[in-house]
């Protein structure tokens, strides 16, 4: 991992904010993939939530490049401490009025830490589109546990989050647009199938430098 990130402080905080991981001339790719992904709701699996415009993009090559950063991946490695696997890849997007989420923690295992997710924003965003709210330190709390309420402020200049904190959306007040890119991995030994899309994502080369 080298010096890619400070461990210390990802340990305390649970997360990490990648600055400069994706280079600002890739993001007009990965907003194509987006819309060139997105799908309704019955064209899914299992329905998606309201409100949210939702995208298949994890076969996109851009896309697969963000989930073998370097740093993402370092991040994941340090945070699960164990042999993980890319569980799931998927595009969001709050609509206009909507995303507002209740403070949660993906697929919150009997572990707490044994997912991380990375969220990567192919728009600008703040306040005013539906930004992420962080609580930094409670990436080791137990679900239903009592939080401290102290949440970091969005800043639009993070282009890729990346941790096991709780975290919520907030909501999209303006029409400006805020896709992106939500990638969960998950530790190896926990009981959770691995599904063959995910599989892809992990093994096949892409080719497309980041
Ligand atoms: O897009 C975001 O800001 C957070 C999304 C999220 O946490 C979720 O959908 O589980």
């Amino acid at each position: 991992m080298g010096d890619m990130i400070d461990r210390e402080q990802l340990h305390q905080e649970g997360y990490a904010m990648l600055r400069r991981a994706i280079p600002a001339e890739r993001l007009a790719d990965l907003c194509v993939a987006f819309d060139a992904g997105v799908k309704p709701s019955d064209q899914w699996p299992t329905p998606r939530g309201s409100g949210w415009r939702h995208s298949l993009v994890d076969l996109d090559p851009h896309v697969q490049a963000v989930c073998r950063l370097p740093e993402l991946l370092a991040v994941v490695g340090e945070l699960i401490g164990e042999r993980f696997f890319l569980s799931q890849v998927a595009g969001r997007e709050p609509l206009e009025g909507c995303g507002h989420q209740k403070l949660h923690r993906d697929l919150c295992a009997q572990r707490p830490g044994d997912t991380v997710i990375a969220l990567a924003y192919f728009d600008d965003y703040g306040p005013w589109n539906g930004a992420t709210r962080i609580v930094p330190g409670s990436h080791r709390q137990a679900c239903g546990q009592p939080e401290s309420d102290r949440r970091t402020p969005p800043h639009h200049s993070d282009r890729l989050f990346c941790g096991a904190p709780l975290h919520q959306a907030s909501r999209n007040g303006e029409s400006a647009r805020r896709q992106d890119g939500h990638v969960g991995s998950v530790r190896s030994g926990k009981a959770c199938s691995q599904s063959p899309r995910a599989r892809t994502v992990a093994c096949a080369d892409s080719g497309v430098p980041l």
